[in-house]
């Protein structure tokens, strides 16, 4: 069958990512003889609806995979919400191609499918991993099939699909990069996306992850993401990735086994990820250097005892700073993500915090000011239970929950010191994310995340 993949993605801040996700499920789709092709909405931001009408003439699919990464930019106040945008695509292919069905996949389908589907009115949903579902629907359309919901029980919703079993076996699967425009990515972008494993076995109060990914940790085998580093660098000349597991070194021997093969390969890349402080050793950090890490994003979330007790993290303030000195001492810049304004939080608690942060000498911080919150989270339970908030009011209009009593008090704070500290990042104040700076910045051919330009 020809099926046409979009991805919807325009957001281009911090920068335009390649879309991942699609290419897992088209890899999957191809193994099957399935010709796919992509419409990329991030390269075509003016006259979109005349652009993917041509493209759907000329191509005809039978088959639409519609993939929805973003709900919102999470950045509390000024939230910025990108469904108006998916609902106009969704009307341009009904109108262009009315009799081709829609299957919609994504990280933001999956935190409000039954919600999505209202929305945007497809014909399927597929909730969580794409792969192995996204392939079961194609062979049913193809015999003419109804195709068959895995798991009916767990929807209100007939077509909506929630998988039964996760790919187990995801780590042999190779994106399907060559549907995409990888040179442009990797130009604008500044790095190539790869993962090497899925699953979070830990229960952040606030933390999505695990429902998108599950709680079980399934790591690829090293070689296999090395190869798929080798093949990237071979092909494409890419030479700077970002490892977009939600934590990399959880655990760290896997992460420390992945470094190790790319030592043996002599591999020339360089690369950054999300890591925790938690249990980390200097010796990490050194392995980490000589295999090409450039730079780390710790997601310490806090650097109180209040804020990293409310947010159920398992590392202590004592492992931030030890983490930090370690990327001090071997040259490894380092990103430290915050949401402040957690339930407890403090006027001391959030100066705690920043003391502790400003210590470590991070080469930038990123805050977030208020949690938003997500079905099924355990802050979203205890929330309903102390009657906060109704299930039925947390939807993809986002809710955020901002300790009231010191709301005002960090919204000041943040953004004097975002004033100050131009390496104080702030979204939803809207400090220190310039979209022209950032692009001159790409085009002197910088790469890795734009905030390593701060150190
Ligand atoms: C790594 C990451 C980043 C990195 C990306 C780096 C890079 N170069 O790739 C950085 C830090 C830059 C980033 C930025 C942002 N991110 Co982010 N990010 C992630 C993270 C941790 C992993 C994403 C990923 O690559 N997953 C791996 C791929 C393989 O999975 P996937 O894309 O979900 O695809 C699978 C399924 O969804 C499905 N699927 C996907 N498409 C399709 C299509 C069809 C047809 C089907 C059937 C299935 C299907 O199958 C795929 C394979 O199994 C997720 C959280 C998570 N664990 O998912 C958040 C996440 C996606 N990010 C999120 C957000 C909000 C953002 C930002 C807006 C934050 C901000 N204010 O800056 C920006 C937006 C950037 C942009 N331009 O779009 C949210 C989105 C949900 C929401 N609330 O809107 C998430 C879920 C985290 C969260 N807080 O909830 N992010
Ligand atoms: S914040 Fe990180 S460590 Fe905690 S549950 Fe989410 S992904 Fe896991």
């Amino acid at each position: 069958m020809k099926v046409l993949f979009i991805n919807t993605n325009q957001e281009r801040l911090p920068d335009p990512i390649p879309p991942i996700g699609v290419t897992y499920v088209a890899a999957v789709a191809k193994q099957d003889g399935h010709e796919c092709k992509l419409f990329d909405f991030n390269f075509h931001n003016k006259d979109f609806a005349a652009a993917l009408k041509e493209f759907i003439k000329e191509f005809s699919p039978q088959v639409i995979g519609l993939s929805i990464r973003n709900v919102d930019n999470v950045a509390y106040p000024k939230v910025v919400t990108y469904v108006d945008g998916y609902q106009e695509i969704v009307k341009v292919c009904r109108e262009e191609a009315p009799e081709v069905p829609i299957i919609v996949g994504g990280s933001a389908f999956s935190l409000f499918p039954e919600e999505f589907m209202l929305k945007l009115n497809a014909d399927y949903g597929v909730v969580g991993e794409g792969e192995e579902i996204f392939r079961e629907i194609l062979r049913s359309l193809e015999k003419g099939e109804v195709p068959k919901n895995p798991n009916p029980g767990l929807s209100n919703t007939p077509n909506i699909h929630y998988p039964t079993y996760l790919s187990r076996n995801f780590g042999e699967i190779y994106p399907a990069r060559e549907i995409m425009d990888v040179s442009t990515y990797f130009k604008e972008g500044g790095s190539i996306n790869i993962q090497t494993k899925r699953g979070c076995s830990l229960r952040c109060s606030y933390c999505n992850y695990p429902l998108l990914e599950g709680i079980q940790v399934r790591k690829r085998a090293p070689s296999d993401v090395v190869d798929e580093m080798e093949y990237c660098f071979k092909e494409y000349g890419v030479d700077y990735f970002f490892f977009v597991d939600n934590v990399f070194n959880l655990p760290n021997s896997h992460a420390k086994e992945i470094c190790q093969k790319i030592l043996e390969r002599k591999l020339k890349v360089k690369w950054t990820a999300y890591v925790s402080p938690a249990k980390v050793s200097e010796n990490l950090f050194a392995t980490f250097k000589e295999a090409g890490c450039s730079s780390v994003d710790f997601g310490v979330d806090a650097a109180s005892n209040i804020g990293l007790s409310s947010m159920d993290k398992i590392f202590t303030v004592k492992e931030i700073k030890n983490s930090a000195k370690w990327c001090h001492q071997y040259g490894i810049k380092f990103n430290h993500s915050l949401i402040l304004g957690v339930p407890g939080e403090t006027i001391e608690s959030i100066e705690e915090t920043i003391e502790n942060i400003m210590a470590c000498k991070p080469t930038s911080v990123t805050a977030l000011i208020g949690v938003r919150i997500y079905k099924g989270t355990p802050i979203a339970i205890q929330l309903i239970k102390e009657g906060w908030i109704k299930e039925e009011q947390i939807c993809i209009k986002p809710v955020f929950y901002v300790e009231e009593s010191v709301r005002e008090y960090l919204l000041n704070r943040l953004a004097n010191l975002s004033t100050e500290h131009r390496n104080w990042i702030v979204p939803g104040l809207k400090k220190n994310m310039n979209e022209r700076y950032f692009k001159r910045v790409r085009l002197r051919g910088v790469k890795g995340p734009l905030w390593e330009a701060f150190a």
